[in-house]
């Protein structure tokens, strides 16, 4: 079994979004094994994020990612990262496919509704950053 992070970023919060994300994913058979409603500040973005720093659009990234709550989740199911990927859809909404979260909501860059992780060694790092201690969600 497969887990992957996923992240209601603040714009999809502040839209209404945070049920129908869910849902979606729980249609597509995702367990839910952490959830948590939580304002991410600056130093945790920078780290969640350290692979784009020095990328033009990384303060307004991080301004984003920190401008109100975000719901924080842990999902599990076989191929969870590549099946959450193909849910979300590219990272640019104008280019991901109707039917994906992206594409359906919509949004402009940065503000694209929903981060989910892109690797497991991905999902390592960011579940140690966001649940820290919590050795439970490292059993992969
Ligand atoms: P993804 O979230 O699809 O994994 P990423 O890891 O390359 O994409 O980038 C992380 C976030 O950074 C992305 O969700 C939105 C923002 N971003 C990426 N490219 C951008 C760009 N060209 N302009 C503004 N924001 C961008
Ligand atoms: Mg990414």
């Amino acid at each position: 079994m497969e887990r992957t992070l996923i992240i209601v970023k603040p714009d999809g919060v502040a839209r209404g979004l945070v049920g129908t994300v869910l849902e979606r994913f729980e249609r597509r058979g995702f367990r839910i094994l952490r959830l948590e409603m939580r304002q991410i500040d600056r130093a945790l973005a920078e780290q969640h994020y350290a692979h784009l720093a020095g990328k033009p659009f990384f303060e307004g990234l991080l301004e984003a990612i920190t401008e109100g709550p975000a719901v924080v989740a842990v999902l599990e199911r076989e191929n969870a990262i590549k099946i959450a990927r193909n849910l979300i859809g590219a990272t640019n909404p104008v280019d991901a496919a109707a039917g994906t979260i992206r594409g359906d909501f919509g949004g402009e860059l940065p503000r694209n509704v929903v981060h989910g992780s892109d690797s497991v060694e991905s999902y390592l790092r960011e579940a140690g950053l966001f649940f820290p201690g919590d050795r439970d969600l490292l059993q992969i």
